[in-house]
């Protein structure tokens, strides 16, 4: 099939999972057309199914705010014109599927009837979109898709819950490509972060106050109180300096290390004991789902979807947002012994087996070619 993608460009989860799916779908022979202002950061051109549209969004001194939902519009209206796109799929609701729907309505005038599909992430929903500045178009938005899709069980309840929606919602969850994750001994070099007998415990995400970075750094505090360790943070965010500085105030700078934003996450995963994920909220925690499948137990909070993904006792522990003290305790009953250690690597490999990509990739054909054969009532509608 031929499927315009818009997502977010950069290092957030919806924007990994939309390019990731992208990707697969043009390994098994579909045309992919992704339409966002940049060229999204795990994207590889280098494939002949691949196709990148950029959204140019021209300054003008009169405006305040530049209109960037009516050059993406605009944009996948003549994408779908001149490729002849079938299916429209929009990850991240705001403002993805408000512009995806006036370019329907735009194509619809000249008798070209295109099915969109949406995805729900998480923070469309939970955080930016339920506020009431944004509530009315986004419900609009949502009930006016032809699909909708959830990552988590947990965020279908959350949606239908905070907004008046008309349709159902699918819950396909988000996956990986476990063969991706097959690390080569020499590219599993932990001697580059931490000394002989030290553990390495990981947290990764853009540090926003979601991510509750302060716990991290608090939960680490008390791992390294009883273990030799060492704390890589990885990714950017607003919240980096002021974890930068509670590291100074405890007197731990020389046991963490911030690495910023990464292409290598399976590098720095391969080498990882524990991966922290105490989030305030969280629609699924594709970071750590990635952890997993490189062999990493979770210490996470119990929030959203997370227990959908982290199995408590099994791939690692929940505890309540804001259990510092319990999430530090669990960590260290995990890192203390070798083999319990070894038994939650192993079983947190093997739940992340469920979210593989030939698992879900056919669930998303199946969304695509559903829509795809609506579009004859789209046209009546
Ligand atoms: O919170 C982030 O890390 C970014 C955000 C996004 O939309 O880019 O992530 C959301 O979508 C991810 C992919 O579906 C989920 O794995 C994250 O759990 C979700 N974040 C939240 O719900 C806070």
């Amino acid at each position: 099939m031929k499927i315009a993608i818009v997502c977010y460009p950069t290092f957030g989860g919806s924007g990994v999972v939309a390019t990731e799916l992208g990707i697969a779908l043009a390994n098994r022979g579909h045309e992919i057309h992704f339409v966002t202002y940049k060229q999204p950061v795990r994207l590889d051109l280098l494939n002949a199914n691949i196709h990148f549209h950029e959204v140019h969004v021209p300054e003008y001194a009169l405006f305040q705010y530049q209109p960037y939902e009516l050059a993406l519009s605009s944009k996948l209206v003549d994408t779908v014109k001149m490729y002849g796109i079938e299916v429209l799929h929009v990850h991240y609701a705001i403002p993805h599927a408000y512009a995806g729907y006036m370019a329907k309505q735009m194509l619809a005038a000249q008798g070209i009837h295109i099915p969109m599909i949406t995805t729900l992430h998480g923070t469309d929903i939970t955080l930016v979109g339920k506020h009431p500045f944004y509530k009315t178009a986004v419900t609009f938005s949502i009930n006016q898709s032809d699909v909708v899709t959830a990552v988590s069980e947990s965020l279908r309840k959350d949606t239908l819950s905070l907004f008046e929606i008309e349709k159902e919602i699918e819950v396909i969850p988000n996956f990986i490509d476990t063969t991706k994750y097959k690390p080569s001994f020499t590219d599993c070099q932990r001697s580059l972060m931490a000394a002989d007998g030290e553990l390495i415990v990981t947290h990764i995400s853009n540090f926003r106050k979601v991510k509750r970075i302060p716990d991290v750094i608090a939960v680490f505090y008390k791992i390294q109180q009883q273990l030799p360790a060492k704390l890589l943070m990885v990714g950017e965010g607003p919240e980096r300096e002021k974890a930068e500085i509670q590291c100074e105030q405890l007197g731990i700078t020389d046991k963490v290390i911030f690495l910023g934003n990464s292409n290598e996450i399976n590098k720095i995963l391969c080498f990882s004991d524990l991966f922290l994920l105490p989030s305030e909220s969280e629609s699924f925690g594709l970071a750590a789902l990635e952890a997993m499948v490189n062999e990493v137990p979770v210490i996470s909070s119990n929030t959203g979807g997370i227990p959908e993904v982290n199995i408590h006792g099994e791939t690692g522990y929940l505890s309540p947002v804001g259990a510092v003290e319990e999430m530090a305790n669990n960590a260290i009953s995990i890192l203390k012994d070798p083999h319990v250690l070894s038994q939650f690597k192993k079983r947190a490999a093997l739940m992340a087996q469920d979210f593989d990509l030939l698992k879900i990739l056919p669930l998303y054909e199946e969304v695509y070619e559903k829509a795809y054969a609506s579009r004859d009532s789209l046209s009546t509608s």
